[in-house]
């Protein structure tokens, strides 16, 4: 059954499908069209460890997996590749995650969408409606959570969607719908890694 996250909240995903073994994780937007520059979202996932202060930091620049290095060294995590447009219906861009394969040194993975060169294009949030993210046990298709990005994110140009982290021992997601003024390299060095 599938649950619907508010902003924060958290799910237990092995609690939610007993045996769990890989995930995949949807996220889809849509642009409001206007003439102009082109308008590009893409989609991150990092692989962290914690820091002593409690924050995630990426093990290596290795472990930083999006279109154009799309699977992680560990062989677990898989990007889609890039969408352009947003155009289509359903998940825009998508990432499986073979739990049982993950680096055991992992235990958060912020997945955050950036807008492609939204400096050079002055490009926000404020274009983008829609936003959501669904996570699916990727071995049955099944909606495990889904969670709608609908705040005011006009003035940001990278949104952290979620995170799935491993606690206990089981592996969980969280809804963070976080706002940054920051790109893509920012958002890189903001986690330890070096661009
Ligand atoms: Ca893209
Ligand atoms: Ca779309």
């Amino acid at each position: 059954m599938s649950t619907t996250l508010q902003t924060g909240h958290r799910i237990n995903l092995e609690k939610t499908a007993p045996g769990l073994k890989r995930v995949r994780i949807g996220l889809g937007w849509k642009v409001n069209a206007t003439e102009g520059q082109p308008f590009d979202l893409d989609s991150s996932v990092f692989l962290c460890r914690k820091n002593a202060d409690d924050d995630p930091v990426m093990i290596s620049n290795a472990h930083f997996v999006y279109y154009n290095h799309t699977t992680s060294p560990d062989g677990a995590v898989v990007h889609s590749g890039d969408n352009r447009t947003g155009d289509k219906d359903g998940d825009d861009e998508v990432i499986t995650v073979d739990l049982g394969k993950v680096d055991p040194a992992v235990v958060e993975m912020p997945i955050v969408v950036t807008i492609h060169e939204a400096d050079a294009r002055k490009q926000t949030f404020g274009r983008v409606t829609d936003a959501y993210v669904k996570v699916y046990n990727d071995e049955t298709g099944a909606v495990l959570a889904e969670y709608d990005l609908d705040a005011d994110y006009s003035d940001k140009t990278a949104l952290q969607f979620g995170s799935l982290y491993r606690k206990d021992g089981e592996w969980r997601f969280q809804a963070v719908g976080a706002g940054f003024k920051l790109n893509l390299a920012t958002f890189i060095r903001k986690l330890g890694g070096t661009v």
